[in-house]
């Protein structure tokens, strides 16, 4: 009914009359954007149900993705494009003077997610839904994002994220799905019929709200669904009956339950050791859980068959309590045996591992996690006693690995360690990250468990990151192959017949000077600055981390600085360096890194004797929707980590897949893609994982002694504390202290000079234009292999054993 324009009109117009009782003309931006945006949704409607049904007839096992973050980017373009409308959506918005483009930009990105993790989930959702596979995601409805960044002066300053401020048409509140979580009180053991049963008493209620979002399949009527949960009051109280004493507790109790769902936590691999996260963490597994059961159940599912049916991944360690949880789902209430319960639980149960920081690896104490899950503690310890007699049965009294591999020690619950138990898979994001987790950072539970470990690479869906974000190329590549790259994204191999073509090579590099044109505008709007779209445009956009070394990249800009600055007359390729990213409002060295890269910026764009050969754009509130206009207009992608410390990076891949080059370390996947494209079009240089690892255990390391000797990085360095270029002395102190009296734990100077090496051989080769267009190609044509769409074939198979419903 929507695949005709004139009945697209009419329905449009008529929406816009029943929702607000106004003409079209009366109406705003904000209700047309409604108004279309929920005739969408009930066009999928239908799709929804069937989807259902359909897996529901073929009594195809499911899985639900448990994650604390997804992070979709913007709903209407995406839908549109993966029902096929945008064409038609387009022309009849444009018969009534409308501009698609700008309804879609009132949308606001769901503040849901913070970064890679939770965009690789909403990858996973994009091409489960695509490859018809029964897969489903389970998180939280913040209502709060992660702040909305600006950039004031220098520094970024945090804006609250209300990102449902004009609520969210997308979802469908379901409160009669709503299921009851609870926390604190304390645990009766009690003897029924010659059996000890446990029953939790005097603990808190908080209401589990599901609010379900549809997940459409790539023109293939499969609508998936992405469950968000608000935590809500059981029941409203009535205030008029309770005395002054009752209202200050009840209101108090109100407070905290609305907490629970109010703000995402701005962590991105490192965790915050507040009680707030752990009841984030169990209100979403415990809703999570409690409603798949109960939608099993309902549909006449057997319990002991639990894992044959039904598949749970966990993402990352926070939600690893879905362990324990479905523990006491199966003891507490279906009264199964302990033995019986842990098998299910085990083989339903599998996790994925995103780093290897240490600071990210969870651990919570003892004393406030018993607090507030009694029973879910109850359940641990009784985890980790079996587990230790495990443990002594294959080594004795071994203190060591007690110690390594036990859930509960030194008055500690170590997450990683329960989900590794308690799961049948354990999986890594890249190569490199699955062997350090087998050999180092795993390394006895890979021994104990071998048949554990496997590897995933991670993936994003080419869809949104090539086809919506990129049209320009989109149509070219498939002008030159036929379309079907959209849903066998490894046709795109198909292009390396073009690599020689010239024509081709022109049109694929005049698609590139559109989307720098179209990127200009953006920046042109925002910052009042002209990027230059005959320079290189070099990106690095991801969360700011001491680990990614946006550092390393702003003294290379300084470096550039000061040669410029020597030898004015100095022949170098005009570049502009764009940064974009939030730092967590608490990671001070973050924070710092933002002002410099600021501060560098002004510094060099004002500079007229630099004659505008380098610019340098820091762009505010980098975000999905922002992301997709980055990624067509770049030439060179910056991926350049500490090796080991890049669990995958997946921005890498985007760049890779909209022709960028990148210049990276051999890092996570970086190191997969260098291996696609060959050499030859991939710029590597720094340390390996090897010698990264091997520095760290030996000690060998002293960033001192190449301040010494390179007069380049003194004169860069000493500039931070000074006074010479940033006014105020001592104004980067503790960068400059991180560098030289904490020993660089990045190894940001070991790889300084290389990575200025490896730069001017990039500029030499973006001037050799063919050689260039070449490998652009040659990496849009490998890129295939990383899109969600191969990824999640592989989770599919080798992890949760899940097939594909077909109509
Ligand atoms: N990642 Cl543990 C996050 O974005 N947040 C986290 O809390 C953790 C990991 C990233 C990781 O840094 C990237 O290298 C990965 O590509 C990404 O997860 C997805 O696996």
């Amino acid at each position: 009914m929507l695949r005709s324009k004139e009945k697209f009109k009419e329905i449009f117009v008529d929406r816009i009359e029943t929702i607000y009782g106004i003409s079209l003309e009366e109406s705003s931006d904000l209700e047309q954007y409604t108004a279309l945006s929920s005739m969408i949704k009930d066009y999928i409607h239908r799709n929804w149900v069937q989807t259902h049904k359909r897996y529901n007839d073929a009594k195809a096992k499911q899985v639900y993705y448990l994650s604390i973050e997804f992070l979709p980017g913007k709903q209407l373009g995406t839908n549109l494009l993966n029902l096929g409308l945008t064409d038609i959506c387009k022309e009849a918005l444009s018969d009534l003077n409308i501009s698609l483009e700008e309804l879609e930009s009132i949308e606001n990105d769901p503040g849901i997610g913070n970064g890679g993790l939770g965009r690789l989930g909403s990858c996973f959702l994009e091409s489960m839904a695509s490859s018809n596979l029964p897969g489903h995601g389970c998180t939280i409805r913040y209502e709060h994002g992660l702040f909305r960044q600006k950039i004031i002066g220098e520094d970024q300053v945090e804006v609250i994220d209300d990102w449902i401020e004009n609520g969210n048409v997308w979802e469908v509140r379901k409160p009669n799905r709503a299921v009851e979580v609870k926390f604190g009180g304390n645990v009766k053991m009690d003897n029924v019929d010659g059996r000890t049963v446990f029953i939790h008493e005097n603990y808190d209620t908080v209401l589990a709200v599901p609010h379900d979002m549809p997940v459409i399949g790539y023109n293939n009527n499969t609508v998936n669904t992405l469950r968000l949960f608000s935590a809500e009051v059981k029941e409203e109280v009535d205030y008029t009956l309770l005395s002054g004493d009752e209202t200050r507790k009840s209101l108090e109790y109100e407070v905290a339950v609305k907490k629970i769902s109010e703000s995402l936590y701005p962590n991105d691999e490192s965790h915050e050791g507040k009680v707030l996260r752990l009841k984030q963490q169990y209100f979403l597994v415990s809703a999570g859980l409690q409603t798949i059961i109960k939608r099993y159940r309902r549909k006449g599912g057997a319990i002991r068959n639990f894992y044959k049916d039904i598949a749970i991944h966990i993402n990352d360690t926070h939600p690893s309590l879905a362990i324990p949880e479905l523990m006491r789902i199966f003891l507490d209430e279906y009264k199964l045996g302990w033995d019986e319960a842990w098998g299910i639980v085990t083989k339903t149960i599998s996790y994925t591992n995103h780093t290897i920081m240490p600071e990210a690896l969870e651990k919570w104490s003892i004393d406030m996690f018993k607090g507030l899950l009694p029973r879910i503690y109850m359940i641990v310890e009784e985890i980790n006693r079996r587990f230790n007699l495990e443990l002594e049965r294959k080594y004795g009294q071994d203190e060591n690995k007690k110690r390594e591999m036990s859930i509960l020690y030194h008055g500690q619950v170590h997450m990683a360690n329960l989900a590794i138990i308690g799961s049948h898979s354990v999986n890594g994001v890249a190569k490199v990250h699955t062997e350090i987790l087998k050999n180092q950072v795993m390394k006895n539970f890979y021994e104990f468990y071998p048949e554990k470990f496997n590897n995933k690479t991670n993936g994003i869906t080419h869809r949104t990151w090539l086809l919506k974000a990129n049209p320009s190329l989109s149509k070219l590549i498939t002008s030159a192959i036929g379309d079907t790259w959209i849903t066998k994204p490894s046709h795109l191999t198909d292009l390396l017949r073009f690599k020689e073509d010239n024509s081709f090579k022109e049109q694929v590099m005049k698609s590139k000077k559109e989307n720098k044109e179209l990127l200009q505008k953006i920046i042109e709007d925002k910052h009042g600055i002209s990027i230059d779209t005959n320079s290189i445009i070099d990106v690095q956009v991801k969360r700011i981390h001491e680990y990614k070394r946006q550092l390393l990249n702003v003294l290379h800009i300084l470096d550039l600085y000061y040669r410029l600055k020597d030898n004015p007359k100095l022949d170098i390729y005009p570049r502009t360096f764009i940064f974009g990213g939030k730092a967590a409002p608490g990671y001070f060295m973050a924070k710092r890194v933002i002002n410099l890269i600021n501060s560098v910026g002004k510094i060099v764009n004002n500079d007229k004797s630099l004659n505008d050969k380098i610019k340098v754009i820091y762009l505010e509130g980098y975000r999905a929707s922002l992301a997709e206009r980055i990624f067509p207009a770049t030439d060179v992608s910056e991926q350049i980590s500490t090796a080991s410390k890049e669990a995958s990076g997946t921005g890498n891949m985007k760049f890779m897949l909209n022709g960028a080059l990148t210049i990276g370390t051999l890092d996570g996947a970086n190191i997969e893609i260098r291996n696609a494209v060959g050499d030859e079009n991939f710029f590597k240089f720094g340390l390996t994982v090897q010698e990264v690892l091997k520095y760290y255990a030996d000690g060998g390391y002293n960033s001192r002694e190449i301040y010494d000797r390179n007069f380049r990085i003194k004169r860069i360095l000493n500039s931070l504390v000074d006074g010479s270029i940033f006014g105020t002395k001592d104004r980067f102190r503790c960068i400059y202290d991180s560098l030289l009296y904490h020993n660089d734990q990045y190894f940001v100077l070991k790889d300084f000079e290389e990575y200025v090496r490896t730069q001017n051989k990039v500029e030499q080769k973006f001037k050799d234009k063919n050689s260039w267009a070449e490998s652009c190609i040659v990496n849009i044509a490998n890129a295939g292999i990383f899109s969600s769409d191969r990824t999640i074939k592989e989770y599919a198979e080798e992890i949760w054993n899940i097939e594909e419903v077909l109509k």
